[in-house]
């Protein structure tokens, strides 16, 4: 039976309380990150009251029951993106380090001098960064798939992306969903073009893991990364798939306890993926909050939780286009949309119409969301985003639309 969304407010306790004033949270900053449900809460505090203990390490009840965990948890993760092996996942600390991770390790054995990474005009800075620090270190190139098409309408341009693609191209790094645009990039398409040449391909699902159902074999890419925190799980835990024969060929990136097989004076060896990259003491409890997580989400099923963000989405557009002055970036209002709305309001900053919003017990996001060249090509210093998950209702964009009116009234719009 399809999920009544408009009950599962009560699974989540941020939601219930008022701001100064007496105003309900209306809480619309969700691409930044979600709240946790009561069974997420409940999962962690159940491992730190019963089961908190090092993994693989001891012999004891609680580290057996906690190894244990750990382990299920990352057989859950495979489970949830159907990856082949639970070996193919590596636990990180977020989107960011799965970038790192890759860039670092990936690249010092494969990037030479004069070959290409391929990235896109909408690449959050965690999938810019990294790769500009791998490539500058060994003299390969940056390229970027240009964004075309009007405000209302941007999407990346596929023809300059078959030009792009040449054999010096030896990885074609791109979002899957832009946290600035609202727009959903056709990951599947993208990765066999990629393949053509012998690219490989990572792809950023950080705005989409927790939104709608990921199939890293029916997608074919080579790297998927993600965080738990954008998707009703914890902070400080996310995921890197690799697809298991190109992880085992690749060095570590960190060195120390769980990673080695053996270590002398001079040298050491490395086990096979994934503790090859996972040195240290690993975020156990994260990972079984995370575990909790994707529970919860196909208890609801994702396909009705994309279904229900996208439409709240889309309302939100169709709500906004109203308001005079105002400037809609993504997809077309009407148009299908992932569940994110990013504007600009005439003569009023993105800070001061958070700030106003706040006023209103809603709590959006201003600033260039990490998307400072997106930003520049698109001539805005900073947009206002809106960005929706399970628990919110079209109530809530009426009460948005309402406020976003009077901030527009008082900086002189029309
Ligand atoms: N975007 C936003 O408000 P981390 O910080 O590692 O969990 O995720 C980084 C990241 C990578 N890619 C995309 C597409 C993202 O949206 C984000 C995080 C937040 O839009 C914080 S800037």
């Amino acid at each position: 039976m399809p999920a009544d969304f408009s009950l599962l407010r009560a699974d989540f306790p941020v939601l219930h309380q008022t701001l100064a004033g007496g105003r309900p949270l209306v809480y619309l900053d969700n691409a930044a990150t979600t709240h946790k449900p009561r069974a997420v809460i409940d999962a962690l505090s159940r491992f730190y009251e019963r089961d908190n203990s090092n993994v693989h390490r001891g012999l004891h009840a609680l580290s057996m029951r906690a190894t244990d965990s750990y382990g299920a948890a990352r057989a859950r993760v495979a489970k949830f993106i159907n990856a082949a092996d639970p070996a193919e996942i590596i636990f990180t600390r977020g989107t960011t380090e799965g970038v790192n991770l890759v860039a670092q390790s990936w690249c010092a054995a494969n990037l030479k001098p004069g070959d290409v990474v391929l990235l896109t005009e909408m690449e959050h800075h965690s999938n810019l960064v990294p790769w500009q620090l791998a490539a500058h270190r060994v003299g390969a190139t940056l390229r970027f798939v240009p964004i075309v098409g009007d405000n209302a309408e941007l999407g990346l341009d596929l023809d300059a992306l078959d030009r792009l693609l040449t054999p010096q191209v030896k990885i074609f790094a791109f979002t899957h969903i832009s946290n600035t645009l609202g727009v959903t990039n056709n990951v599947a398409d993208l990765c066999a073009r990629a393949r053509r040449v012998g690219a490989l391909t990572l792809v950023d699902a950080a705005q989409s893991a927790g939104h709608e159902p990921l199939d890293v074999r029916a997608l074919g890419c080579d790297f998927l990364v993600f965080s738990g925190h954008k998707m009703a799980g914890p902070t400080g835990i996310g995921v890197l798939y690799g697809r298991r024969a190109l992880l085992d060929t690749l060095p570590p990136w960190q060195g120390g306890g769980g990673m080695i097989a053996n270590v002398d004076w001079q040298e050491s060896t490395w086990k096979p993926a994934p503790e090859r990259f996972e040195a240290g003491t690993p975020n156990v409890a994260d990972a079984i909050g995370l575990h909790a997580a994707m529970d919860y989400l196909d208890t609801l099923g994702r396909p009705a939780i994309a279904a229900h963000d996208g439409t709240l989405a889309s309302c939100a557009a169709v709500a906004l286009a109203e308001i005079p002055g105002i400037r809609l970036l993504g997809p077309r209002p009407g148009s299908p949309r992932a569940g994110l709305v990013s504007f600009a309001l005439k003569d009023a900053h993105a800070h001061d119409v958070v700030t106003f919003a706040d006023q209103d017990g809603i709590a959006l996001r201003g600033g260039h969301h990490c998307n400072q060249p997106l930003m520049r090509k698109l001539g805005l210093p900073s947009t206002v985003r809106a960005s929706f998950y399970l628990y919110n209702t079209e109530a809530e964009i009426v009460t948005l639309a309402a406020s976003l009116r009077r901030i527009q009234k008082f900086f002189g719009g029309a």
